[in-house]
């Protein structure tokens, strides 16, 4: 009895690892969060993105003082362009924050006037997370902003992580 509940125990972490909740990101971590003339200037917050793996229903959270910035919500043309008329979304109350509820890009801007030009903006690729507990990509210095294809690792994760636990399964059954 006592070597089945530990099994069961275990299976039970095992099924709890797997439902992980979505994720948060703090955009432009803790200490820096969303700002105007970020250091080292626009490439910043593509360096945080880079820096992250977006999965379906993982969040961004924008930390700014209400008034002083916002985050729009924008088309890539848009985004390009710096021009803040059209939002899809808008916020403008901080901590903002943006539920990734699609896979594919992202695309925000501060509406602040001068703000998207000195760097505030941010787009995201969000891919689908079949597998939540998938290794999310560890944060690392200098490895370029690369995407698995689209749910190639994932799945081979998937099948592994299977084979794991229908193992797991089977020696439990066999204690009986
Ligand atoms: C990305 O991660 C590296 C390593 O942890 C860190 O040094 C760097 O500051 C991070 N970049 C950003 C923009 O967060
Ligand atoms: C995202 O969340 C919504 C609402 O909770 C849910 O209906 C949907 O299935 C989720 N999608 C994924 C890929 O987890
Ligand atoms: C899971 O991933 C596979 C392979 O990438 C994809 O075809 C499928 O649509 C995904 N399923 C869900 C529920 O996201
Ligand atoms: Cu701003």
């Amino acid at each position: 009895m006592g070597q089945l509940r530990k099994n069961v125990a275990i299976i039970v972490a095992m099924i709890m690892i797997v439902v992980t909740k979505a994720e948060e990101h703090i955009v432009g971590g803790e200490s820096i969060g969303w700002t105007s003339y970020p250091p080292g200037g626009a490439s910043f917050y593509s360096n945080w993105a880079s820096n992250h793996t977006f999965i379906v229903n993982d969040t961004l959270v924008f930390k700014f003082e209400s008034g002083s910035h916002s985050v729009a919500e924008l088309t890539k043309n848009n985004y390009e362009k710096c021009d803040k008329n059209e939002k899809i979304e808008f916020y403008v109350i901080g901590p903002a924050r943006v539920t990734l509820n699609r896979a594919g890009r992202f695309y925000f801007s501060c509406t602040f006037s001068g703000h998207c030009s000195s760097g505030q903006k941010l787009s995201v690729e969000v891919v689908t997370g079949n597998f939540s507990s998938a290794p999310r990509k560890a944060p690392s210095s200098s490895t370029p902003p690369s995407l698995p294809p689209s749910g190639s690792s994932a799945s081979v994760a998937s099948t592994t992580f299977s084979i794991f636990i229908t193992t797991i399964t089977f020696k439990t059954l066999f204690q009986f």
